[in-house]
């Protein structure tokens, strides 16, 4: 057991130097020193290091990554990322940059533009002075788009957790329960089967109230011959999954019946247009196109998906308005959807790998019309 546990730590250490050298090729032309990263996604990612209220500098030079934090992730940060410099900061973060950066001699430092605060800007160049903040492109959502084999394991896990909870939901679905009863007992299902957490809040929407692609859980009760949509995720490992089924108790009416349809096929025809060197745009256009041809064009107002992985929206977009083209190893979702004003909607989501040869399905709940029949 012992020499598997060493293996993995093994692994895991070569796969975020792998990660960090990545990143220090991709920002040299910017003349940084140092990559501020304050990003609490990309802290885990470029070390381990799950916690908050910390910043990692990562000098171009050198093959030291430092995390500046405060003794509550003493303990923590030696069992994450034992591979890092840990300085606890006795002064402000900003101040302990500065110092830091003296001594590395590290004169421009980039900084992540998402993710500094007016505030935050304000304290650095204080510290630093203004001359030597460089807002660059980190590029570190471009970097993360393409998944490792870790991280595409993560988000089965995620997903073997989400589905299992959704087995057990659709049990427990009976007419008389509210949403906000559904929403509770898929979400405990998934904590109790291990997840971290769930992705995002889960959105249970009954009949009607599903015509909102990003409807609220409430009081709406689940009725016999009505529909649920179902859109929820699990976290395993820091990692997001993200899927939406609708299901329909005992039976689907007429109008449901025939939009869970037209989806289907869109879904199912934007899959099998992935692959590697695909334009993302192109990808949207097929389920579009079906979408359209049926009639419900201006129905289906959202893009087609989104990356998925420490955040649950992430790179590629698949939208029709993007430019570039799909890299083996992001992981989309595909989700269309038709939505109707005072009569319901129906959404399909699946998760899919891009390979070498074309794509993986990672989920594998059915999805057929006859199984959404619960
Ligand atoms: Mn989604």
């Amino acid at each position: 057991m012992a020499s598997k546990i060493t293996t993995n730590k093994n692994k895991q250490s070569a796969c975020l130097a792998d990660r960090v050298r990545l990143m220090r090729k991709r920002l040299k032309p910017t003349g940084a020193s140092a990559l501020l990263v304050t990003n609490p996604c990309d802290i885990r990612y470029l070390t381990g290091f799950v916690g908050d209220d910390s910043w990692a500098v990562v000098p171009m030079r050198g093959s030291k990554v430092y995390i500046l934090s405060d003794f509550r992730f003493e303990e923590q940060i030696q069992k994450e990322a034992p591979h890092a410099v840990v300085i606890m900061r006795k002064k402000s973060l900003a101040e302990e940059l500065a110092g830091l950066t003296k001594r590395l001699k590290a004169d421009k430092i980039a900084v992540q533009p998402g993710y500094v605060t007016v505030s935050l800007r304000k304290a650095l160049a204080k510290h630093l002075g203004a001359r030597r903040i460089l807002a660059v492109d980190d590029g570190m959502f471009a970097q993360r788009a393409v998944k490792d084999a870790g991280e595409v394991k993560a988000i089965r896990k995620a997903l073997s957790i989400q589905q299992q909870a959704f087995r057990e939901t659709c049990d427990f679905i009976k007419p008389g329960l509210s949403e906000y009863e559904v929403a509770a007992y898929l979400e405990y299902r998934m904590r109790a089967l291990g997840a971290d957490g769930v992705s995002f809040p889960s959105i249970i929407a009954a009949d009607a109230n599903a015509s909102l692609p990003h409807a609220v859980p409430g009081k709406t009760k689940i009725k016999a011959g009505g529909s649920v949509l179902i859109d929820w995720g699990a976290k395993w490992g820091g990692y997001c999954s993200d899927l939406t089924r609708v299901v329909a108790v005992g039976k689907m009416r007429p109008k449901i019946r025939e939009i869970y349809k037209i989806v289907l096929d869109a879904q199912m025809a934007a899959i099998d247009a992935i692959g590697p060197g695909k334009r993302q745009s192109d990808i949207d256009a097929v389920a579009r196109g079906v979408i359209q041809k049926a009639g419900y064009g201006d129905r289906f107002g959202h893009s087609l998906g989104h990356g998925i992985g420490l955040d649950i929206h992430e790179l590629p977009v698949l939208a029709s308005k993007v430019q570039g083209v799909l890299e083996v190893g992001q992981v989309v979702t595909v989700e269309p959807g038709i939505y109707l004003p005072g009569v319901g909607g129906v959404r399909i989501e699946d998760d899919v790998l891009v390979t070498p040869k074309g794509h993986k399905v990672l989920s594998d709940l059915p999805r057929s019309l006859e199984s959404a029949i619960i």
